[in-house]
Order: structure tokens, then sequence, then C-alpha cells
């Protein structure tokens, strides 16, 4: 299995950190962003968004970071990072969605007006638009927290829902999110944190966090 990859996308994380958690050995092939590997014509004839993760597997290419997660934890259900009663899945497919179309874009975009941006000299925090991620932020969390109330993990047992919700908390601290107010949100990601899968996949990405 080859894993098209970028140190530094959450969304290459987030397949990295499924991958090593279900004991795969993905060959990392790495895409530079920066140089615009990811436009030139072999990259877009893998993925014609011109974006990672991207998977190939044999003949099998598969773009989209949740959607690769889902395909690796199928190949070992026997793990169940993905559940196939009706209701378990649902829960999982709720949370990552959630993450995907709620918390990740404003978590994201705070990561990148008070990190990136000034780290990568793209011109001055856009003030406006750090209060409306803050603002949004500050709704979501609460409902991540009561979520979790009396559980370890977003959809009761371990899932690939807990590591698509966890790869957009990387930078909190940097950008100023605390969680203080959210204990179970606080609780969850340090768990989340400790597992080794994480801690693989995730210390390239810290490693070029300013
Ligand atoms: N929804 C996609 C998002 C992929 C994505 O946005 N990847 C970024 C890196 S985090 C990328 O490749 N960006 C390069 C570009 O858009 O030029 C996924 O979950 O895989």
């Amino acid at each position: 299995v080859k894993l098209y990859n970028a140190d530094l996308s959450p969304n290459a994380l987030r397949a990295r950190a499924v991958a090593f958690e279900l004991g795969f050995e993905p060959e990392l092939v790495p895409v530079d962003l920066r140089k615009g590997e990811n436009r030139s014509d072999w990259f877009l004839r893998l993925n014609p968004n011109g974006k990672v993760p991207v998977l190939v597997d044999g003949d099998f290419v598969l773009w989209e970071s949740r959607a690769i997660a889902g395909y690796l934890a199928g190949l070992r259900p026997e793990r169940g990072l993905l559940p196939v009663e009706p209701r378990r899945r649902a829960a999982v497919d709720q949370w990552s969605y959630w993450q995907a179309i709620h918390l990740g874009p404003p978590m994201q975009g705070l990561g990148f007006e008070r990190v990136w941006r000034p780290h990568f000299g793209l011109g001055e925090p856009n003030e406006e638009a750090i209060a409306g991620h803050l603002k949004e932020i500050a709704r979501l969390l609460p409902i991540l927290d009561a979520g979790l109330a009396g559980g370890e993990w977003v959809a009761g047992e371990l899932s690939i829902a807990d590591f698509a919700v966890a790869s957009t908390f990387m930078l909190r601290a940097k950008a100023g999110i605390p969680l203080d107010a959210v204990p179970n949100v606080a609780a969850w990601i340090a768990r989340l944190e400790a597992r080794p899968s994480w801690q693989r996949a995730v210390a390239p990405y810290m490693a070029g966090v300013p």
C-alpha cells in the first residue's frame, strides 16, 4: 500500500494515524506541496483535486482522507475501527462528518491565521476571520464535550472518528484554544495522543510547527 503524503497535512496525518493504528506499514510517498508537486500531471492523474493524501493499493486509487481511513479499517474489520452494526457505524459517520464540515474548518482556519500565516509570511492575521472562528469553536466544542460524557471515545469504542476529530487539535495551544471549559474533550484528546499510532503519525507534523 502506498500513501501519498505530506508531513504537514492534517488530512494526511489522519490517514497515516489510522494506517499505523491498524498495523499497516504503508510506503509513504512524499508530495512537496510548496513546490506544487500536487499540481503535476502525474499527481493529478492519481487525484484530480491535486490534494494529499492519496492511497494506492494495487490498481485501486483512493483520495479523501476519511474514505482512506474507512477503506483501511474495512480491510481489518476485526480491529473494530469501523463497526458494521448500522447504529454504531452511523455514530462513527456522524462524528466524522461533523468534524469535516463543522469543527474542522474553524479550527484549521484559526491555526492558519495564528500559526501558519505568520510562519510563512502570508500577511497580517485577519482579525474578523479569527473572531468568527473563535465564536464557532466556542459553540462546537461543548457539543463534543457532551458527546464524550461518560465515554472514552467519540462513538463509544475507539474508531476512525476519533482520528478524524483529533486531527483538528494539533495547533490548539499555539492557536489559543483552551480546553479548560471542556474537560471531557481535554481527557479524550490526551487519551488519543497517548496512543503509539498517533504519536508516530503526528511526530513529522509537530516537527514542522513553529
Ligand atoms: N478533504 C480532503 C482534503 C485534502 C486537502 O485539503 N489536502 C491539502 C493538505 S492538508 C492539500 O493537499 N492541499 C494542496 C492544495 O490544495 O494545493 C481530505 O480529507 O483528504
